[in-house]
Parts: structure tokens; C-alpha cells; sequence
């Protein structure tokens, strides 16, 4: 296994949803671009325009990570304005499904697909974005029923609190800090994939008493970067906490929720934004992550990384320290 060293170092990438389609991993990260604009809390830093998709036909140590160029543009999307952010991509029958997040001319996030005939693309964009779709951070669940559930949402930059109501309010008020927080999406998808079969509606991330965890709880609480895995039939919510840059989960026996928290996956990484995938290879689980080793820091310019992850007895994850293998 690479020990935690960028997938690729000739483009910058971010917010990687690995999957394993064929016995071979495909990872679809967001394109880091390496401008030299300011960070701000409305995420305008991260400019991306288009995807490339990573592969890898195992993950062995000499094994090369593959850039099979450039999978989609925005130039042939046309309801997308800007910041082609976090995707992910579903397989159904013989087609994939890409999934993205992008200002439409209004400047609203909104979440748009794109379908491909193979799992490196090229994809296809639908003319107009999903409807009823908002935010960020699409993450799609295969579950084993054969149902499909779309997840998504980030505050801050990816517009969540814009959309507390149910319509979109450019300028919300703050949410209390003993309010219960947000939390990410969740919608069936229907059968064609190409929209929610229901208006996505909220999940609830409840603490070890059965209430909901509070706003001001930000080690906890929900920021952004939701991905949902199955382990033993139980349904893994995991996600990142923002301003604290923990990724957590939290468990659940519906895809729907509610989910209870659990406890963290990984400690902070160099950078601001944390953002994951789960995925299971040949018997062992794999988080894809990003860091911004190759930039020194750059929080806009990340690179993709990934490493094992273990699961103790009870069904609990152990917390991963991401730079804890540079101490031995
Ligand atoms: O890459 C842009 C945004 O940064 C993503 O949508 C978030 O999850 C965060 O990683």
C-alpha cells in the first residue's frame, strides 16, 4: 500500500470519491486550479472547471495512479457559472453517473449529472441542473436493495444555511449555538438517476442521549463532505466537521437516518477542508482523503492521498492520525 503520498503530483486534487468498479479503484476528485486568488469563508478560492478521474488498477505499492485526462468541463455545461466542486459517481446497469456541484447564473449551488457509457468518462452533462437540488458535496449510496440515496450539503461556501427553511434565503440569520445543527440531505434517486424521487430532506445527527447535536457543538456537528458506507448492515454516515477539521460518523439502521454519532475517523489534516471517501478492496477498507502536502499548505491547492482504515469489535472506527506514520 502507498504510504500516504499524493495519488498524483502534476495536477492539484481534492475531495476524493473513490469507488471500485471491475476490481479496479476510480477516484473522482475535485480540480484544484493554482491561482493566487484569497481564501474566503464563501469558499471563492476554489475555482474549479472541470474533472479529471484518477485509476488505479490495485493498490500496491509500485502500482501507477492514472490520469485519464480531462472527464468533463464546464464550457459544455449549460446551466453551470462556476466552482465545479466535490464529485461523486454512481454505476447502474451499463452507465455511470456523475454527480457534481456548481454555481448555476444565479450564483445557487445546485447539483447536476452527467453520464458516461465508462467509469473514467468521458461524461455527458443533462441540460439543466436536478430539480429541487441545492448545495454541496453530492455522495451517492448503492444500497444493496438496488435503491440509489443522494446525499449532500456544506455550509458556509456550499450554501446549507441558505436553504434552513426549505427555499433559499440569500442572507440567513446565524443559527444559535444550542440550536440543533444542520445536517446534510438526503434524497432517493429515481430510477433513470437523474432526479430525486422526493423532496431531499434533512438528516438528523442525534448525540449518545438521543438529541440532536447542537450548532455550537462544532467538533460534531455537521459541516460538509457527507459519505455514507454499509459495514455489518449498519449505515455509516461519515463527514466533516469545518472549522474543526475532524471527519466523524455516526450510525444508523435507515439510510434515511436518524444517525448517531460515534465518534472521529481522522485528526486534522494540513489544510482547512477535510473531505473523504470510504471504500472496501479485497477485504480491507480505504479512506480516500486530501491534504495540502504538495503546496505546503495552500488550502485551495490539495492533493489526493489514501490510507487503511480498522474497525475495533464493536463496530466502531479507530482514529486515524494522518501523519502518525512519519514518527516511526
Ligand atoms: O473543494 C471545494 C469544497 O471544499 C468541497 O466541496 C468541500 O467539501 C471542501 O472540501
Amino acid at each position: 500500500m502507498k504510504q500516504r503520498t499524493p495519488l498524483v503530483s502534476h495536477i492539484f486534487t481534492a475531495d476524493p470519491s473513490a469507488h471500485v468498479f471491475d476490481d479496479k479503484i476510480y477516484v473522482y476528485p475535485s480540480h484544484d486550479l493554482a491561482h493566487d486568488g484569497e481564501d474566503n469563508d464563501d469558499g471563492d478560492e476554489y475555482q474549479m472547471e472541470d474533472y479529471h478521474i484518477l485509476s488505479m488498477d490495485n493498490l500496491d505499492e509500485e502500482t501507477p495512479c492514472v490520469d485519464n485526462g480531462e472527464a468533463l468541463h464546464m464550457k459544455d455545461i449549460p446551466w453551470v457559472s462556476k466552482q465545479m466542486w466535490a464529485p461523486d459517481v454512481a454505476k447502474k446497469g451499463d452507465k455511470y453517473y456523475l454527480y457534481y456541484p456548481a454555481r448555476d447564473k444565479d450564483g445557487i449551488f445546485r447539483l447536476g449529472v452527467a453520464v458516461g457509457d465508462k467509469p473514467e468518462g468521458p461524461f455527458k452533462a443533462e441540460a439543466d441542473y436536478m430539480k429541487g437540488s441545492m448545495s454541496i458535496d453530492p455522495a451517492v449510496l448503492a444500497d444493496d436493495d438496488g435503491k440509489y440515496y443522494c446525499y449532500n450539503g456544506g455550509l458556509w461556501g456550499g450554501q446549507l444555511e441558505k436553504w434552513q427553511t426549505g427555499e433559499y434565503v440569500e442572507n440567513p440569520a446565524e443559527i444559535p449555538a444550542d440550536a440543533d445543527s444542520l445536517g446534510p440531505f438526503v434524497a432517493e434517486l429515481t430510477d433513470d438517476m437523474l432526479q430525486f424521487k422526493e423532496t431531499p430532506k434533512m438528516i438528523k445527527i442525534l448525540d449518545e442521549n438521543g438529541e440532536p447535536i447542537k450548532a455550537g457543538d462544532e467538533d460534531r456537528r455537521y459541516f460538509e463532505g457527507p459519505w455514507m458506507h454499509k459495514y455489518n448492515g449498519l449505515y455509516y454516515l461519515s463527514y466533516s466537521t469545518g472549522t474543526t477539521h475532524y471527519l466523524c460518523y455516526a450510525t444508523g439502521t435507515d439510510p434515511m437516518g436518524p444517525f448517531t454519532y460515534r465518534g472521529r475517523l481522522m485528526e486534522p489534516v494540513l489544510g482547512w477542508t477535510t473531505h473523504h471517501s470510504i471504500i472496501e478492496y479485497h477485504g480491507k477498507w480505504y479512506l480516500f482523503y486530501h491534504d495540502c502536502e504538495l503546496s505546503n499548505g495552500i488550502n485551495h491547492r490539495r492533493n489526493v492521498k489514501f490510507t487503511e482504515i480498522e474497525y475495533n469489535e464493536d463496530g466502531t472506527m479507530k482514529t486515524i492520525f494522518p501523519y502518525d506514520h512519519l514518527d516511526k
